[in-house]
């Protein structure tokens, strides 16, 4: 987001409130941003720059964008969403239960807040909510709605870029423990060591007694007595590709944004969106091909492409549930005594991770 969008009153143009009427407890959007995160400029000039061209998938969440992510979470295919939703129904009374009362809620990534609300309804008189986003107008739109709906509960929205450090703001009020919340197998698109890298930050948030729900998807599934449908590499791809091609359409957005905001002259079109599973990484990996050679100009330089060339968009890790503790080992955290959230047919898992001592990891 361009500089000077921060703190702008609540103008989402979807619900035409002013600042006027303000929830008392919603507190002012504070900042977390040390100095700017890489410009979209920046990072296309950077990115399709190296050998093998890539653009960071942060840059898919413009306006566009995220309405392109909320259709995809609709999606047939893509089951990470209502998989990771059926589980929260279902099981938000036993995980508030494990976090117990007046804990102050900390969010990554301020999504649609129908996952937030599951938590936050199931839990025990919580003593704040601070969602953390990178885009002030989503964090201030999100938080509101979270600060109407819930009257007694203190909403302390974080403008941050969570994938780099970070410091909350200073807890208005004393709480029992803080929880970090990072549903939607969001630190997929992490690659493994900046997994490792988040997740002991986010201990080092929490501190002693913290802990972390976090939502990841499993491959291969996990274990369960009677899968009524065996999750396979195919389910796990086809989710990345979509017939409808919305997953093709949110992907050529990062394009489409080089032609508006970068003023570059590239045809969206002359690539196609190739999505692929990794073994070796247990990744998907996806990509935009150069249909053909072709020059595209950005902001005065040229960037040459040979037929089939790609740039590599996103990585979407899955997580072998036998190998959680390799993940998690190191960081801070383990993995609570059963602490794992799976749906009939274990293909999304929801993790209750907790803080080992103060969360220093020493
Ligand atoms: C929001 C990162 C979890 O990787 O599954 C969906 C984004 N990309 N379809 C994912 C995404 C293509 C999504 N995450």
């Amino acid at each position: 987001m361009a500089d000077g969008e921060d703190f702008a009153p609540h103008s989402c143009g979807e619900c035409e409130r002013g600042p006027v009427d303000r929830p008392a407890n919603l507190l002012p959007m504070s900042r977390g941003l040390q100095q700017p995160v890489e410009s979209f400029r920046d990072a296309v000039l950077r990115g399709l720059a190296l050998p093998n061209k890539s653009i960071p998938s942060r840059f898919f969440y413009d306006s566009v964008g995220s309405m392109l992510f909320e259709r995809i979470t609709t999606l047939d295919e893509y089951y990470p969403t209502r998989t990771e939703l059926s589980i929260l129904q279902q099981r938000a009374g036993e995980i508030a239960a494990r976090l117990g009362s007046g804990v102050r809620l900390i969010e990554f990534g301020s999504g649609s807040g129908v996952k937030t609300r599951l938590l936050l309804d199931a839990l025990r008189a919580p003593s704040s909510y601070v969602p953390i986003d990178i885009s002030a107008e989503l964090l201030e739109h999100q938080a509101r709605s979270v600060a109407e709906a819930y009257p007694d509960l203190l909403v302390q929205p974080h403008h941050a870029d969570f994938s780099s450090a970070f410091r909350p703001p200073a807890e208005p009020q004393p709480s029992s423990r803080t929880v970090v919340f990072f549903p939607g197998s969001t630190l997929g698109n992490f690659t493994a060591e900046a997994a490792q890298v988040f997740l002991r930050r986010a201990a080092e948030l929490c501190g002693a007694g913290g802990r972390m729900v976090l939502g990841i998807d499993p491959f291969p599934a996990v274990p369960v007595p009677q899968p009524l449908r065996h999750k396979r590499e195919a389910d796990v791809l086809a989710a990345y590709d979509d017939v409808a091609g919305v997953t093709a359409a949110f992907n050529r957005n990062l394009l489409v944004r080089m032609r508006r905001e970068l003023g570059a002259e590239v045809d969206p079109e002359a690539f196609s969106f190739v999505p692929r599973y990794d073994a070796r990484c247990n990744r998907i990996e996806s990509y935009l091909v150069s249909q053909r050679a072709q020059h595209i100009g950005v902001d005065g330089q040229v960037f040459t492409f040979r037929a089939g060339e790609a740039i590599h968009t996103e990585n979407s890790h899955k997580y072998d549930p036998n190998r959680l503790d390799q993940l998690i080992a190191g960081t801070g955290f383990r993995v609570a005594t059963d602490g794992l959230f799976t749906d009939r047919d274990g293909w999304f898992l929801v993790v209750l991770l907790e803080v080992v001592g103060d969360g220093s990891g020493r």
